[in-house]
């Protein structure tokens, strides 16, 4: 649908509203507050910016909690200006933009900065700054947010206010800076304070960075430009991961080509094999992040000990390894890994927590054969069955019949139908790898609380609308928190950014990410993009 049907859509959409108006004689304030909310988000999002400025200066004049009725005559100027907007020969003046857009690539892997501090204005501030230039930032307002993020999007950079309400930032940092130290991480301490025995602290427990608030900002872009590049370097030039030992993603993904080229040349033939620990995250709540940290460091040493010389291991990311197997096909690479999977269930790691801990994991195994490039691919779908079929156990992938995508389903919470269509829309387009997309769409909260739409082995998207009727955005945010585990659900909110206390209430409630509106559905398709690709792959 091209701005212009939009356009049309919501103006009918209006008039209606003005005729039901025009029949009642009067109507109640925040009724007319509501219709100005919803228009500007609405307008902004189809590209309508001077309508929505407008609708966002007429906010100030009604109140949302007033009682009062006002009549309708009144309004007639009110009334008019809005049709103005809509008269035919503005679309010509108004900035055409365009809604129609190029099939959605999967982006890339790109920078992305975790931002933990208790001022939700500031951090704010941040995100609606760096956004833009194209560094997506994730905010978490406290320190256990915060280190959940962490573990589970892998931030290129990290900006840690030393004050926060549940820990002390320094030791925080210090925890960080360990468990980064592997990807050369740069993690700034970000204090009001900046005497100099709290500059030397951030030294002393492994920050990189000790920055001033209020920042200033001329210096802190050009800032975090040089420390990203800077990291990108470093891991471009080293070959093992520090914490594990293993070889890290760079040497990985080097090391696959440098096999499938020399396959492609002599026709030898090499096997592939994902191990990724079960429960994992288990560990991490029982433990702690440092005990994690050492049983993934015990694994790793694990592994190195009993594979084979001429076999190549490899961190692939977070709690997943790559074993890399020359001339072996699929079905011995199975049984060299059951090797694994058998010495590990007779082996205890002590030390670690108070009681001794046992592992297990789960493994997909994919043979390289001429001109078939997408080897990890398949080796993480046989991965997936493996966890699907009880885990513990190796499955080899055999063919796309037996392709098991991840469920991801995209549920878009909103009342405003158009913006519900148009971000749809936009998802319908992108034909994602790994995630068999389904695209769910509810007119309000309490459509979606009624409804039956959780299904525990699936992953969840959830784009919820703050202001809505019945039911509003936070009280289904809520609802969703306290029901349901939080493993498989990222939720966003869709918020008109009145004033500071909608965000802090958003974050605070449990949710993951904030999209301020108006937005361009695009803009939201590739935010969601990018975090569903960290958070369930
Ligand atoms: P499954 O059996 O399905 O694989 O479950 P799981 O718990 O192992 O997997 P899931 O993907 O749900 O969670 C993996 C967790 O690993 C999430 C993240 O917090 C944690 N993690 C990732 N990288 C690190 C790391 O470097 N150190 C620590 N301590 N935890 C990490
Ligand atoms: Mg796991």
């Amino acid at each position: 649908m091209a701005q212009t049907d939009y356009k049309a859509l919501l103006a009918t959409r209006m008039e209606r509203d003005f005729s039901k108006w025009a029949g009642q004689g009067t109507i109640p304030e925040r009724e007319v507050y509501r219709f100005l909310h919803t228009m500007k988000g609405t307008a902004g999002t189809i590209g309508m910016m001077e309508l929505s400025e407008f609708c966002a200066r007429e906010l100030d004049v009604f109140s949302e909690h007033s009682t009062e009725l006002l009549a309708v005559d009144s309004l007639e100027g009110f009334m008019s200006s809005f049709r103005n907007y809509f008269a035919a020969d503005e679309s010509a003046s108004q900035q055409e933009t365009e809604l129609e857009t190029p099939e959605i690539e999967a982006s890339s892997e790109e920078a992305l900065v975790l931002v933990i501090d208790s001022d939700a204005e500031f951090a704010a501030k941040l995100k609606e700054t760096l956004e833009p230039k194209g560094i997506p930032v994730v905010i978490a307002l406290d320190g256990q947010k915060g280190t959940e993020l962490f573990y589970t999007l892998h931030p290129q950079m990290v900006l840690l206010d030393a004050k926060l309400p549940d820990a002390d930032g320094f030791s925080l940092a210090e925890r960080f800076a360990e468990a980064g130290r592997s990807r050369h991480l740069p993690l700034a301490i970000l204090s009001e304070d900046d005497r100099i025995d709290h500059q030397i602290r951030a030294m002393e427990v492994g920050a990189t960075d000790f920055l001033a608030k209020p920042l200033n900002m001329a210096y802190f872009l050009p800032y975090l430009a040089n420390r990203l590049r800077s990291q990108e370097i470093v891991l471009r030039s080293t070959r093992i991961d520090e914490l594990t030992g293993a070889g890290n993603r760079q040497a990985f993904d080097e090391f696959l080509l440098q096999m499938t080229n020399l396959a492609e040349r002599t026709g030898k033939p090499f096997t592939l094999a994902l191990l990724d620990l079960d429960h994992f995250k288990k560990i991490n709540d029982d433990h702690g992040h440092s005990a994690g940290d050492e049983v993934l460091r015990s694994f790793s040493q694990f592994v190195l000990n009993l594979k084979r010389e001429s076999d190549s291991f490899f961190r692939y990311g977070g709690e997943e390894f790559a074993l890399v197997l020359p001339e072996t096909k699929p079905q011995e690479a199975a049984a060299l890994i059951d090797r694994l999977h058998k010495a590990l269930s007779e082996t205890e790691f002590a030390g670690i927590a108070p009681a001794p801990i046992r592992l297990t994991f789960s493994a997909g195994v994919s043979e390289y054969r001429l001109k078939q490039e997408t080897i990890v691919n398949k080796a993480d779908k046989a991965l997936y069955q493996a966890k699907r079929n009880g885990r513990n156990q190796t499955m080899v992938y055999e063919s796309e019949e037996h392709d098991l995508k991840r469920k991801l389903n995209i549920v878009i919470v909103d009342d405003d139908s158009l913006v519900r269509k148009l971000v749809a829309k936009q998802f319908s387009n992108w034909k994602a790898e790994d995630f068999d997309i389904q695209i769910e769409e509810y007119a309000d909260g309490l459509a979606l609380v009624d409804s039956d739409w959780y299904r525990p082995d699936e992953n969840y998207m959830i784009l919820l609308d703050g202001v809505m009727p019945k039911m509003d955005g936070l009280e289904v945010l809520s609802h969703v928190r306290s029901q349901y585990p939080h493993d498989n659900i990222v939720v966003s909110m869709l918020t008109s950014r009145n004033n500071e206390s909608d965000i802090v209430l958003a974050l605070k409630s449990g949710a993951d990410d904030y999209i301020v509106k108006p937005f361009y559905a695009q803009e939201v398709v590739a935010r969601v993009q990018r975090l569903t690709k960290r958070m369930f792959q």
